[in-house]
């Protein structure tokens, strides 16, 4: 083979992830944002029982009270939020925002923290400092001119349980349930799939069962990246010689061999341990073929060898068993090949060492949900658990990988376009005022919304809503056409500047920051992956005395928007165990809330799944039948490709650290699409050659133009291309009909040579 043409930034990164790399990126991190004295104390003070809880990701800690467990991109998150870097007034005042809109999305974050609440000014174009008082009385003289089904409420999940119900309470106080979230562009297949086969939608591992359990299987997530804490428990489970299987249409380092920098040993002789004891390059969007392939391998298992299935759990615990089994029986091999990518042998294997194993975890993330048939997928991984009695069992279960810190703990507290008729009746009970019944709108309902101009107003508590969804040719605009944009936010971003006819941007503390109320300094609480709620309190000096909580501008908004409610807003708010109390008398599960939380590390969530009991309709938990093989619109055509959009190892969500994506061998650039050697061969195209992408759809294809194409470890078939650049291909109405979540994984397009 001729040697491979040099491409300026992209190399092949032959370490394993983690180890002494990651030391120098979180002092390369730590340098570039933080005064070098004040770093390490806020580093150590990260997930300690009387510190804060990273607001990098939700894998949980081993009983929050461990010592620091080092991980670089926690140290990168919590250096970002806590930089000495400030974006001013008089920073405000020199650049205009069309100016502004001309930076990159790192560049508008790494200005540094907002330290005013701001109003946008139309003549002068520019963004200038308006009081707290001015700005709630005028967002709520907007908001009391409009129907409330007329604003949307969006919530980024970094917001505390604290910070959610009270929003909630407000929104549903005013009038209505548009709730976008980040959830809905994330997990919500699972929020929507597991009830439907195990009646809760949550995972129902604990950290514990990491330690007793016998396989893991790992679908369509990252860890190395988005999840690094997990590295450190799948290094202990490899160390076990525990089989990890992992399926991902990407050959991703982290996932094949990692270095523990918690390990003395194994950084002192730059040792590292394999991770992956397997690998399946599984075509983008061709999960459910391969678990389908897998129970259809089980299945022919029991019929020749027996005691494969979990019989009585089966007959006790389960429905729909042999509707599920005639489905796979009259499936056929070939056919599951050509979806999956994979061979029947491989799949075989899998199925054996499944049958082996007497406690399976099976992990999964974005890879999973984000497709047509997301919450299909999700109830297809709970067949496959079901089938040998994978739930409710020591060291087995279903393995979500949520996204924000705390997005899980949102829901929680409801934030939900659809909430329940009892929680509705019990605010009412309790609160004293009716709630809307209704179902609000999602996220993509919500740009819908905008787009088609019955949105008149957007409030955000956290996030970059415009830039995580699809299709920013039409989200974009439709930002501009609203009455009243609202961002409750610590860094600026592409959103805040998409001015409407009004916009304020309302800064708050972070999680590192101490929060003081009029009762004193105050901590809140988040729920992580696996339902675990622990208290969080910051202790660094705010990076702005006119900073406020999360807490205190949602009341700050209410008061000024519903002058005659029955919630005494800043009462709540002076002392957060109030907040606490009313979420104890709302929502079940949170009994003697303020006492639990002082307790260190916590407690769990009631999951009815793990003791065998299942909240759906039948009592029993259900079997589901994954109809055909496809996750995603069927499109014809040889030289149609799968796009995945991914995230690089410096980056978090719309928020870009780094132009660096150190374990796929990516470096100081993001304009890169991986492709296959063979993708590349069929098309005439080498390794660094510019491309142009358009999807293939039925409407006007969207387009990203000059791409470099660089070969990489990748299916057949499927490409990969940055989050969130490549949210220009990705369609707006392309979708999981089920949940909402768009199919940010499986877009059909098609790569030609750039024109020149
Ligand atoms: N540092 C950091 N941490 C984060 C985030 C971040 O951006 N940065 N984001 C947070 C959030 S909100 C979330 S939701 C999570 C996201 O965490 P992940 O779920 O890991 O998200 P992605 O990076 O989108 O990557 C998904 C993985 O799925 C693979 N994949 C893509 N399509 C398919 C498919 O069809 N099948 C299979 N089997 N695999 C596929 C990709 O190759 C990639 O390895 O991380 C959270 N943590
Ligand atoms: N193409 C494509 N698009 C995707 C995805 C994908 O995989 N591919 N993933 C989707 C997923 S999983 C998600 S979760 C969404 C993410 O969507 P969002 O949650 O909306 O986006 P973030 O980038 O996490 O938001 C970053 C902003 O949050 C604000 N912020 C940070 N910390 C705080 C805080 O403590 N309080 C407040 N109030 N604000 C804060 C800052 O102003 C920062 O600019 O994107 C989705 N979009
Ligand atoms: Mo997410």
């Amino acid at each position: 083979m001729a040697t491979k043409r040099k491409v300026p930034g992209i190399r092949d990164y032959d370490g394993p992830a983690g180890g002494w790399g990651a030391l120098k990126a979180t002092a390369t991190a730590v340098r570039e944002q933080m005064d070098a004295f004040k770093a390490p104390v806020t580093l150590l003070r990260t997930n300690q029982p009387d510190g804060f809880d990273c607001p990098g990701c939700a894998w949980p800690d081993s009983e929050h009270k461990s010592t620091f467990q080092f991980c670089e991109n926690g140290a990168k998150a919590v250096t970002w939020e806590a930089t000495h870097k400030r974006v001013t007034p008089e920073y405000f005042a020199a650049y205009p925002v069309a100016d502004l809109l001309k930076r990159s999305d790192y560049e508008l974050e790494d200005l540094g923290r907002l330290t005013h609440p701001l109003a946008y000014d139309r003549t002068s174009d520019t963004f200038k400092a308006i009081e707290w008082d001015a700005a709630f009385a005028r967002i709520g003289e907007i908001l009391r001119s409009l129907k409330p089904d007329d604003v949307e409420f969006y919530t980024s999940g970094r917001a505390s349980n604290e910070a959610a119900y009270l929003y909630q309470l407000f929104v549903r106080a005013y009038g209505t349930n548009n709730f976008p979230d980040c959830s809905n562009m994330c997990h919500e297949a699972t929020s929507v799939g597991l009830p439907r086969s195990i009646g809760i939608g949550k995972g129902t591992v604990s950290l514990e069962d990491f330690d007793k359990c016998e396989l893991i299987i790992s679908m369509g997530h990252n860890p190395g990246t988005n999840h690094p804490r997990m590295m450190g428990t799948l290094h202990e489970a490899a160390r076990r010689k525990v089989p990890i299987m992992v399926f991902n249409p990407l050959r991703e380092r982290a996932l094949e061999r990692f270095a523990d920098p918690q390990d003395m040993i194994e950084m002192a002789t730059f040792g590292s341990t394999p991770i992956a004891s397997s690998y399946f390059m599984v075509k983008g969007g061709g999960d459910a073929a391969a678990i389908k392939g897998i129970m259809k391998a089980l299945l022919e298992l029991e019929k020749n060898v027996g005691q494969v299935l979990d019989h009585a759990f089966i007959a006790e615990h389960t429905n729909g068993f042999e509707a599920m089994a005639a489905d796979l029986e009259a499936t056929a091999w070939p056919d599951i090949e050509k979806a999956s990518g994979l061979h029947q042998a491989d799949l075989e294997m899998v199925a054996a060492a499944y049958a082996k194993s007497n406690a399976t975890i099976l992990a999964y993330g974005m890879g999973i949900t984000q497709h047509n048939e997301g919450t299909a997928n999700v109830r297809l991984i709970c067949d496959l658990l079901m089938l040998r009695g994978n739930i409710g069992k020591p060291g087995a279960g279903i393995c979500p990988l949520r996204g924000h810190s705390n997005v899980q703990g949102n829901r929680t507290v409801g934030i939900t376009e659809k909430p329940s008729a009892a929680f509705l009746g019990k605010l009412e009970q309790v609160l004293g005022f009716k709630p809307p019944a209704g179902h609000g709108h999602d996220a993509v309902q919500t740009a819908q919304a905008m787009i088609d101009g019955t949105a008149r107003a957007l409030i955000c508590l956290g996030g970059n809503f415009a830039v995580a969804m699809p299709d920013p040719a039409q989200c974009f605009p439709a930002m501009a056409s609203l009455d009243l944009g609202v961002h409750i936010g610590t860094k600026l971003n592409r959103s805040h500047l998409l001015v409407s006819k009004e916009t304020f941007i309302l800064p708050c503390l972070g999680r590192t920051e101490l929060d003081v109320q009029q009762g004193g300094p105050q901590s809140v609480t988040v729920e992580d992956s696996m339902s675990m709620i622990h208290a969080s309190a910051g202790k660094l000096k705010p990076a702005s005395e006119f900073l406020r909580s999360e807490p205190a501008i949602v009341a700050g908004i209410a008061h000024a928007t519903l002058p005659g409610s029955s919630v005494p807003w800043f009462e709540l708010v002076a002392d957060y165990d109030r907040i606490r109390d009313l979420i104890e008398k709302t929502i079940p599960g949170f009994e003697d809330f303020n006492a639990r939380i002082r307790v260190p590390g916590g407690f769990r969530m009631p999951l009815p799944a793990v003791d065998r009991t299942w909240n759906t309709p039948s009592g029993k938990a259900e079997f589901y039948v994954f109809e055909g093989l496809h996750e995603d619109l069927v499109v014809e055509g040889d030289d149609v490709l799968r796009l995945v959009t991914l995230r690089s190892h410096d980056q978090y969500n719309t928020t870009i650290y780094g132009l660096d994506d150190r374990y796929r061998g990516v470096f100081g650039r993001r304009d890169v699409l991986f492709m296959s050697q063979a993708d590349l061969d069929a098309r005439g195209l080498e390794h660094g050659d510019l491309v142009d992408i358009e999807t293939v759809s039925d409407g006007t294809p969207l387009r990203y133009e000059r791409i470099t194409a660089i070969e990489f470890k990748i299916a057949q078939g499927t490409i990969g291309a940055y989050y969130p650049e490549a949210n220009s291909l990705v369609p707006l109405d392309y979708l999981d009909k089920d949940s909402g979540t768009p199919s940010y994984k499986s877009v059909p397009v098609r790569v030609r040579r750039a024109h020149q």
